[in-house]
């Protein structure tokens, strides 16, 4: 038989590759870089690349060419960094964007329409198993519905990474994927409206960064039910830590919230309707400072896809202006101009109009919002006092305002969204698969509080990680009763995120949450309180005061994060003027009296609690189901997520409540990986990609999972397939078991016995070694087939 094209040109290039001891060396400008190695001698290797001899002592040995483009990761025989970013490189080349590594499916940002998410890609993923298909996105989504049916156990698709790394676009592209293999009804209005909450939550969840053009400013776990039918038989959206301050205030080249743009590229029927008549984004205050457009992006067809999404949601033409309402009411907020009065020291605002303008939008008084906002009253002694109010101080409370009303439009939002979509509890309900869409560990030059709450977030996802990779993992070692020492891989995130929520001795979120009630706190005594309980001159402490005392260094798994704590009581406390509060809560527009429903009359604090008490709800839930009530307008406008005092305690319960709800699923793994600064298609710059990897465990995990046994095959099913290897070993009609017919196989083989293990019901094996043995099962079919042939020919 003549060989084939392919299998002599790999032949050759293997032979090449043969003739010389090819490595990876590290190289300044491109990360790493093949060479031969040239001479050796106590530990020092001359080396020869393309453009010349180096000498190194780090070098790091090279996979032979049959290993390039490998689907797995996993199955490379050197795991070292260049081998892994090699690979990652060729198979980004050649379009192949995803890639497994162990656990996780690796995703490589294109940069531009694949043609690999067509309806016949679809299909062609429908049932199949990862290995039998190019690994894909879909591969996951499939197993995932594969898993939930077979095992009747929830499920969950967890996507990180960096800004950029096409997060989004693969949950869009899951849950495409779910809404078309579940069982279809007659009707599929609800997968319709599944698919259309995103352009809305885009909408106002997303705006343009310097890193991309729509960069979702809130994380998100989207739940998919199913029934016993296989079919979809609602969802439910939970949201997270949104970006408030980019409502009055966004860094050059990039936006504010697409909706402000959309809003003001609207007919101009629906502008004049809420005194936007003739308005453009260079108008506006909280706009016009920022880009103005977005390089392909048609803002005035958007706000069409938007209205129709709306529709689709099932919302009326006031529900719709409602929401709309409050992005105006922000936009005159913006125009407020806040001046000294004639004495110099106390805020005025002259232009009484604008103020009616933000006053009729959000139904309130105008004269009491402008008392409220210049002099507000506090309390001293046993009496109530009006304070006058500087113009900086007058401000930032506008901004809060701002902000205030963005957050709590953007929940009613959801609630609305996720009314639509919530379907009918049934009886018969199986499942759902869960896809969390929120962002990795954020380590900037300067980091806030903001990044300590992503960062406290991945870390303990990368926990959830860590406990399914090895405790489940040791958990089938024990239960198979295997070989096997407990090793401590020194990735237990436990004492860091104790840093961060412990209660006693007390930690980063609780301290912060004390010095906001405190009546003197500030930031200096936080991080001076924070410093004494801490900071300690042990080994393993993962606390550290900064140099200059103006933060704390946090050990994360990713790294080391320098924190600087200006402005963190602020943040944490996020203070609204009660006076203006509580004219809202009054508004005579009742979706603005529904948005501050909490701050009807006076002890706030204790109606909240009481509300909630007789809500009967669960303190995690940012969503509530409805409660007594059974009015569809109440439930509508009810705000969700605002009954926590502060932004620290209600990241920290929601966490809590998603990682419960998380322990009680099946988990994938998705990794997004931004390829290049540039938005480019097809180009890697190593070293960027290089730290992602490191900074969300996949070389880690890759490293660990080959310290263990990560393949596995039943008795039954090695036997079947290597059987081909010991011809001889079995008689026929002569029974033995499975066990030992394996055990006299793997003699046979002549696999060393640090090769593999054999459990109860299955025998595992180090990574690599069901490669090689793959590889002589080939060459033995290959031998059979040529001793066929060369028979069949004797008859011919
Ligand atoms: V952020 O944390 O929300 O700022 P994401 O969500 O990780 O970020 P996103 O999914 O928005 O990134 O992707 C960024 C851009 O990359 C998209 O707007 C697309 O232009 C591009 N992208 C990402 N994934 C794909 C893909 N699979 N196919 C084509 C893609 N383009
Ligand atoms: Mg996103």
């Amino acid at each position: 038989m003549r060989p084939k094209l392919d299998d002599v040109l790999d032949a050759v290039q293997q032979a090449r590759f043969n003739e010389k001891k090819w490595v990876w060396i590290e190289h300044k400008q491109h990360g790493y870089v093949r060479a031969h190695i040239v001479q050796e001698s106590d530990g020092i290797i001359e080396a020869e690349m393309d453009n010349g001899l180096v000498t190194s002592n780090q070098i790091y040995p090279m996979n032979p060419p049959k290993f390039d483009m490998v689907e797995d990761m996993a199955e490379l025989t050197y795991l070292n960094e260049p081998s892994v970013i090699h690979n990652l490189t060729v198979r980004y080349k050649a379009d192949h964007v995803y890639t497994y590594s162990g656990l996780f499916l690796v995703a490589v940002n294109p940069y531009r329409k694949l043609p690999i998410y067509s309806d016949e890609s679809i299909q062609s993923y429908r049932g199949r198993r990862r290995g039998e298909m190019p690994p894909h996105i879909y591969t996951v989504a499939d197993q995932a519905y594969h898993d939930m049916l077979q095992d009747k156990e929830n499920q969950s698709i967890l996507i990180t990474g960096e800004s950029g790394a096409g997060k989004t676009e693969n949950t869009k592209i899951v849950i495409q994927y779910l809404t078309s293999v579940a069982n279809t009804k007659k009707d599929n209005k609800l997968e319709q409206q599944i698919l259309q909450a995103n352009p809305i939550l885009e909408a106002f969840g997303n705006a343009q960064t310097i890193r991309n053009h729509n960069s979702s400013r809130f994380g998100k776990f989207i739940r998919i039910e199913f029934n016993m039918q296989a079919q979809i038989s609602g969802a439910n959206i939970e949201w997270y830590l949104l970006e408030k301050s980019r409502v009055h205030q966004q860094s050059s080249k990039e936006r504010n919230y697409h909706i402000f743009y959309q809003l003001l590229n609207a007919d101009e029927s629906i502008k004049e309707e809420l005194l936007l008549g003739g308005g453009r984004p260079s108008d506006y205050g909280y706009t016009k400072d920022s880009n103005l457009v977005i390089e392909g992006t048609d803002d005035a067809e958007e706000f069409k896809t938007l209205m129709k999404s709306l529709d689709i949601m099932g919302l009326e033409h006031k529900e719709k202006l409602d929401l709309f309402r409050i992005i105006a009411a922000i936009l005159h907020l913006g125009n407020l101009t806040v001046t000294p009065d004639y004495r110099g020291d106390r805020a005025d605002i002259r232009d009484f109009a604008a103020v009616e303008r933000v006053c009729h939008l959000l139904g309130i008084p105008a004269q009491d919002f402008k008392n409220g906002l210049l002099s507000p009253r506090i309390k001293a002694g046993r009496d109530w006092v009006h304070q006058s109010k500087s113009p900086s101080q007058v401000k930032a409370s506008l901004e809060a305002l701002a902000k205030t009303l963005y957050e709590r439009n953007f929940a009613s939002l959801v609630e609305q969204v996720n009314y639509a979509i919530d379907g009918k509890k049934s009886s018969d309900n199986l499942g759902f698969i869960g896809v969390l869409d929120i962002a990795g560990f954020e380590i900037f030059e300067v980091n806030s509080f903001e990044q300590l709450c992503i960062n406290y977030t991945n870390e303990k996802l990368q926990q959830f990680f860590n406990h399914n990779m090895f405790v489940l993992e040791q958990e089938e070692y024990q239960r198979e009763k295997i070989n096997w020492d407990y090793i401590d891989f020194g990735l237990d995130l436990q004492p860091t995120i104790d840093l961060i929520e412990k209660t006693n001795p007390i930690g980063i979120l609780s301290c912060l949450e004390e010095e906001c009630v405190a009546p003197r706190g500030n930031d200096d005594r936080f991080l001076e309180k924070l410093s004494k309980i801490w900071d300690k001159d042990e080994g393993d402490s993962k606390f550290k005061t900064t140099r200059f005392k103006d933060g704390f260094v946090v050990k994360h798994y990713a790294g080391n994060v320098e924190y600087s704590t200006t402005g963190w009581i602020d943040k944490n406390k996020d203070p609204l003027n009660e006076d203006i509060t509580r004219l809202l809560a009054q508004s005579t527009q009742r979706h603005v009296a529904g948005l501050f429903e909490d701050y009807l009359g006076d002890g706030m604090a204790e109606y909240k609690d009481s509300k909630q008490q007789q809500r009967g709800l669960s303190s995690t839930s940012s969503v509530p189901p409805p409660a007594s009530s059974s009015s569809l307008t109440l439930f509508k406008l009810r705000k969700g997520g605002g009954s926590f005092r502060t932004v620290g305690q209600r990241h920290k319960q929601q966490l809590l409540s998603l990682m419960n709800t998380l322990y009680m699923t099946h988990p994938h793994f998705v990794r997004c990986i931004i390829p290049n600064n540039r938005k480019h298609s097809g180009e890697i710059q190593t070293k960027l990609v290089l730290d992602q990897l490191r900074c969300n465990g996949v070389l880690e995990g890759i490293r660990i999972c080959r310290k263990g046994f990560p393949n596995r095959l039943s008795f039954a099913d090695f036997r079947k397939r290597y059987e081909i290897l010991c011809p001889t070993i079995l008689k026929p009609n002569q029974f033995i078991d499975g066990r030992t017919a394996c055990q006299q196989l793997l003699d046979q083989m002549e696999l060393g016995p640090e090769k593999y293990r054999i459990g109860t019901t299955k025998i595992f094996f180090k990574a690599t070694v069901l490669a090689e043995l793959e590889e002589v099962r080939d060459r033995r079919l290959g031998d059979y087939m040529t001793d066929f042939q060369a028979y069949c020919r004797r008859f011919i």
